[in-house]
């Protein structure tokens, strides 16, 4: 495998990894202030990244180049409110998708095609994540800070987190 490619792969490796960490620190905020539907969602999603993840590893390994399994830096902790946290989700994920885009870039400059297609996967993700945040956020603006309002959306974002496509992993 291209050394430039292997790089670039190893590093967006690491990204995933942050990524489900990250989420898996937010899942665990929203369990101890009592948004079990939220931290189901986020658990789900920490899983979804860890297959993200692991998805890198196999093809680079399989594509004769080395996976490397790298060390994480721990997430923040606390989160002031359930909209701060999908704030910081988003601007999360914009960061991922310019990653991913430089990835592509790569491919495109080093005339890999075969990881280029590989990564196209990963394109209309990232397109489905940011939409996703995007409709939460705009829930979460039209609840405001009205309690009953957050309850009904703990309750929803159950559903949705249940309906999407690598959820169901783990049991709410
Ligand atoms: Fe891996 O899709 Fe989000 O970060």
């Amino acid at each position: 495998m291209n050394k430039q490619i292997e790089a670039a792969l190893n590093d967006q490796i690491s990204k995933e990894a942050s990524s489900s960490q990250y989420y898996l620190s937010m899942a665990s905020w929203a369990e101890v202030n009592g948004l079990s539907g939220t931290a189901f969602f986020m658990y789900s999603h920490a899983d979804e990244e860890r297959f993200h993840m692991l998805k890198l590893v196999k093809f680079v390994n399989e594509r004769g180049g080395r996976a490397v399994i790298p060390k994480i830096a721990q997430p923040p902790s606390d989160f002031d409110s359930v909209h701060r946290m999908f704030e910081l989700l988003l601007a999360h994920e914009l960061t991922v998708t310019a990653a991913i885009n430089e990835v592509v870039d790569i491919c495109l400059k080093e005339k890999d095609y075969t990881t280029h297609n590989f990564m196209q996967w990963y394109v209309s993700e990232q397109m489905e994540e940011e939409a996703l945040a995007r409709s939460i956020l705009d829930k979460l603006r039209l609840i405001g800070n009205e309690k009953g309002g957050m309850y009904l959306f703990d309750r929803e974002i159950l559903e949705i987190a249940n309906s999407t496509e690598n959820a169901p992993k783990i049991k709410g």
